[in-house]
């Protein structure tokens, strides 16, 4: 069993996306097991994409990650990394497969809907970035 970290950014919340976003990945039989909704700070978006703060999209990519609510939430499931990121489709919408996430819905680079951790590692933190061991159910 593997373990994702998914959020549910400001432009799917805002645009009333939450339920769709959910019932993809029931239906792709990812087990939800954590989930929660915040509105992240600056330093928090900062400290979540640390790794992009030399890319010249960061500042934007800041703004827009604390524009609005998101819904955070660990999916686990056997290969659910890959899965997901699947599901998602490809960063940029205009390259995502069809009948992912992004070619649905996302209407920009930076607007594109949900976010999916791109391997066991940055899982490992991001989950451990939103997440204690409290607030994941068994
Ligand atoms: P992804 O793993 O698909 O979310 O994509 P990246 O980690 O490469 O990028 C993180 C976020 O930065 C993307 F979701 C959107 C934003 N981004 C841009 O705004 N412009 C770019 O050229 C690339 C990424």
């Amino acid at each position: 069993m593997e373990r994702t970290l998914s959020i549910i950014k400001p432009d799917g919340v805002a645009r009333g996306l939450i339920g769709k976003v959910v019932e993809r990945i029931e239906s792709s039989d990812f087990r939800i097991v954590a989930m929660k909704m915040l509105h992240m700070t600056k330093a928090q978006a900062e400290g979540f994409y640390a790794v992009h703060k030399e890319r010249p999209f960061f500042g934007s990519l800041m703004d827009f990650m604390t524009s609005g609510a998101v819904v955070v939430m660990i999916l686990e499931a056997e290969d659910v990394i890959a899965g997901y990121r699947k599901l998602m489709g490809a960063t940029n919408y205009k390259e995502a497969e069809e009948g992912t996430i992004r070619a649905d819905f996302a209407t920009d680079i930076e607007k594109n809907v949900v976010h999916g951790s791109d391997s066991s590692e940055s899982a490992a933190f991001e989950i451990g970035y939103f997440f204690n061991s409290f607030e994941i159910v068994g």
